[in-house]
């Protein structure tokens, strides 16, 4: 006799849609828990293993991937870090993270790893994982998905549904009467992966009257580097050797610090935006992560905060598994915009402080200046930062 998959029917607890660190982190979340679930991913898994992005995790992020088992080359290969560094009219200033937030690190991992690192252990374990399934369309209420995977279309029914795919997915559009907050900025990143040692230990978030550059890492052989340029601009207009001078420009210090350079292995320009979708949830359908949330990178929150609402998600989901009770999942909207919210006021204010606004003119800068020199001279202001960029601000 046919499968039901071979008519074009399945049945799952939790349809998955993305496989980002959001979707794929929730899958194995409920694997624990011994809940069954299908990821649908439109792309293909070379695809979604190179995708560059983040790569600060926050403590708590490391916790959850390390309790869900996928901690091992994270613990070998992660990068910890007790401070970032604040660089601003030639001069560095150091922020002691871990010292302003009674112990408190940040660990530098980048995505790709972590969702490397989620694929195998899934796979492993004899997940079900579907590249090149593109969802369609959401049914929240019986509830359903549709898909679409090697030209044929098949309908996955299940208990939930949650939408783990990304800003650009479909997900979001399956709430009626969402609310929608957003903010565009006047600028983008124009992000680099070079393979050269980095020029620094810790992270260094400079400014100047040029704009904004962030010198990040990867591994003691691999740089990533950040610029702001203008949002419109082409990737061509951005030759290796215009992106070595302006990071040159952007981080000249008046001690002789020297930035290596080396053969450029990736490069793309992201807008930047800030973007908050509510509720996160209607009916059966829960939203997580990017589909939900966009914070601009400079707050380096966004993985964070996926990962963030799908363990609150795998918690609700378990327990109204256990015992048929919905009180998380009724709470799971409120619980994951408060954090959301939180960081998107840290994300805001970390990008104004830093970019230069082509809009403004010599009083901003010099009042951006001024905030500079006081987190640097105030332990007070310097908490602020350190708090929420680690992850530890306290909500009400
Ligand atoms: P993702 O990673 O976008 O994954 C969504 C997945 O869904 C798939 N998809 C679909 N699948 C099936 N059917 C459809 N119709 C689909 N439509 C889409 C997509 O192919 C994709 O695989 O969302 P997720 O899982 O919510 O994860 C969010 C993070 O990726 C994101 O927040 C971070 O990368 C943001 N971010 C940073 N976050 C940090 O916490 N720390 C950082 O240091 C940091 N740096 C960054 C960043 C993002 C950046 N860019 C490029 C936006 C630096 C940059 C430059
Ligand atoms: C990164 O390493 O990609 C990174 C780090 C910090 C940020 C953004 C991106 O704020």
């Amino acid at each position: 006799m046919p499968s039901p998959e071979k008519w074009g029917w399945m049945r799952t607890k939790v349809a998955i849609a993305g496989a980002g660190p959001a979707g794929l982190l929730l899958s194995q979340l409920l694997h624990l828990r011994g809940i069954d679930s299908v990821v649908l991913e439109s792309r293909d898994r070379a695809y979604v293993e190179r995708r560059q992005r983040a790569g600060m995790l926050e403590q708590g992020t490391v916790d959850v991937l390390r309790r869900s088992g996928v901690g091992e080359r994270l613990d070998r290969e992660g990068l910890t870090h007790q401070g970032l560094e604040l660089r601003f009219g030639g001069v560095g200033y150091r922020i002691p993270l871990t010292e302003l937030t009674a112990g408190h690190t940040v660990t530098i991992y980048a995505q790709t790893e972590i969702v490397k690192d989620l694929i195998a252990a899934r796979l492993a374990a004899g997940g079900d994982i579907r590249f090149g399934a593109e969802v369609l369309d959401i049914d929240p209420g019986t509830p359903s998905v549709t898909f679409r995977q090697d030209g044929e279309i098949r309908t996955l029914d299940c208990d939930i549904v949650a939408g783990c795919d990304g800003f650009h997915g479909v997900s979001r559009s399956a709430v009626p009467g969402l609310r929608t907050y957003e903010r565009e900025y006047p600028f983008g990143w124009l992000g680099v992966l070079a393979e050269v040692a980095p020029s620094t230990d810790e992270l260094i978030y400079a400014y100047s009257e040029r704009g904004f550059a962030l010198h990040s890492l990867r591994s003691p052989r691999i740089s990533r580097l950040y610029l702001q340029v203008d949002p419109g601009d082409d990737i061509e207009a951005w030759p290796d050797e215009r992106i070595w001078s302006e990071l040159r420009a952007r981080f000249a210090t008046t001690d002789g610090w020297e930035l290596r350079e080396g053969p450029i292995l990736e490069k793309s320009i992201t807008p930047m935006r800030s973007f908050v979708a509510e509720p996160m949830r209607h009916d059966r359908l829960f939203l997580a992560g990017d589909a939900a949330h966009i914070v601009p990178p400079t707050g380096a929150k966004g993985l964070n905060l996926a990962i963030s609402d799908v363990t609150v998600l795998a918690e609700a989901l378990g327990a109204w598994h256990e015992s048929g009770d919905e009180d998380l999942l009724d709470a799971y909207s409120g619980t994951c915009l408060k954090r959301v919210w939180r960081a998107q006021q840290f994300a805001t204010w970390m990008t104004t402080l830093l970019h230069k606004d082509p809009a403004q003119d010599a009083f901003e800068h010099r009042r951006q200046l001024a905030y500079l020199e006081y987190l640097a001279a105030s332990k007070a202001a310097a908490t602020t930062l350190a708090e929420n960029y680690v992850g530890a601000a306290p909500t009400l």
